[in-house]
């Protein structure tokens, strides 16, 4: 056989591998196969030796013209193989920018936050000043300067996380009020919100962890009609223009006189309904004029000034705000529950 007949056939060859080959890689190959080291073109050159020495510049120059024809369509193919590749690149990368994401479970304001709000949304209109501090409290601000004094019941390891001797997760949040008598001069308007810590059982009214919302007004000349009179704007605000508070006497260690303060039930507005229990009030928070002792160990001249304190527990008034039956539901953080108050 000739080395022209060989040429034709190593060049039919090629164009048919070319034509299956799919990848860079195959094309590779196939450059490999004929046009490298060991490939059948280079074979051809190498075999010159075997033909006569006056046709070898012409053979030469053959077999040349076919590596450059053949090189040529290599070349051209592995454009169309690139572009190809790229296309499929592309294709695998397209990202559908108007496709719908996987949206994140999204939860709630919690009812408890939303109903603080409103509660330092009134205090505030009244012209309080909202503070707050440690949970983590010394045993002189959260009992002693509050009239609890060492054998006070209050202070039981039943009812009180202990830290160590001298500190205390806050049973309430009278300290707050403490540490501001003891830094700022009256007048004093203040509320102090806040989590507090009691070692009381889990049911569907206690919890050991809870909030409080406190109030304190010092200043000259404050009465028992100024303490009635803000928590009846208070009770309006919140619940409406028809709603009245009613005082119970009672008895608290830092405050004396002492109140337990009943609004017009919400529900009924005061015609008594299965909220109430039928007697048209409702159980909403504490009160009272803040003992004198309180405000001498807080370094207040009882002579000169007076005050009044009340306290809320937010839990409670939540629960009644939106009818909720249990108040372990407020600390699961159950997303049923709580998408129901967005
Ligand atoms: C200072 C002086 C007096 C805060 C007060 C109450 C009455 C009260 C309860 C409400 C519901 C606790 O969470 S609850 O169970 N609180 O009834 N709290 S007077 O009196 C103070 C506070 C600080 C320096």
């Amino acid at each position: 056989m000739g080395i022209r007949e060989d040429l034709v056939r190593i060049g039919e060859e090629m164009r048919a591998q070319l034509n299956e080959a799919t990848t860079s890689q195959q094309l590779d190959q196939i450059r490999v196969s004929v046009l490298g080291k060991k490939g059948a073109l280079t074979a051809l050159l190498r075999g010159m030796g075997q033909i006569p020495a006056e046709e070898r510049p012409a053979m030469g120059q053959i077999i040349n013209e076919k590596r450059e024809e053949l090189t040529a369509l290599l070349d051209e193919k592995q454009q169309e193989l690139k572009q190809k590749e790229k296309e499929i690149r592309l294709q695998k990368e397209a990202l559908d920018i108007t496709e719908p994401r996987d949206v994140p479970e999204i939860g709630a304001v919690h009812p408890n936050q939303l109903v603080l709000r409103e509660v330092l949304d009134c205090f505030t209109g009244l012209g309080f000043d909202v503070v707050e501090g440690p949970e983590i409290e010394l045993d002189h601000y959260n009992f002693e300067l509050l009239n609890l004094p060492k054998n006070h019941p209050a202070r039981d390891a039943q009812d009180t996380f202990y830290v160590d001797d001298n500190m205390v997760l806050r049973t309430h949040t009278s300290p707050v009020q403490a540490r501001t008598m003891l830094s700022r001069k009256p007048p004093i308007r203040i509320v102090c919100p806040g989590r507090v810590f009691r070692a009381d059982e889990i049911d569907a009214t206690h919890s050991p962890v809870f909030h409080q919302i406190e109030g304190l007004v010092i200043d000259e000349n404050v009465t028992m009609g100024d303490l009635k009179g803000t928590l009846d704007a208070f009770a309006k605000k919140l619940y409406g223009a028809d709603i009245t508070t009613r005082f119970r006497p009672s008895f608290f260690p830092f405050t004396e006189p002492s109140a337990e303060v009943d609004l017009t039930c919400f529900n009924c507005r005061g015609k008594g309904c299965r909220m109430c229990k039928g007697t048209g009030y409702i159980e909403v928070l504490g009160c009272g004029m803040v003992n004198p002792k309180v405000l001498e160990m807080c370094g207040i001249d009882s002579t000169k000034y007076s005050g009044f304190a009340f306290g809320i527990g937010l839990e409670r008034i939540t629960m009644l705000r939106y009818g909720i039956q249990d108040m372990r539901l407020m600390y699961e953080g159950d997303l049923r529950f709580l998408r129901q108050f967005r």
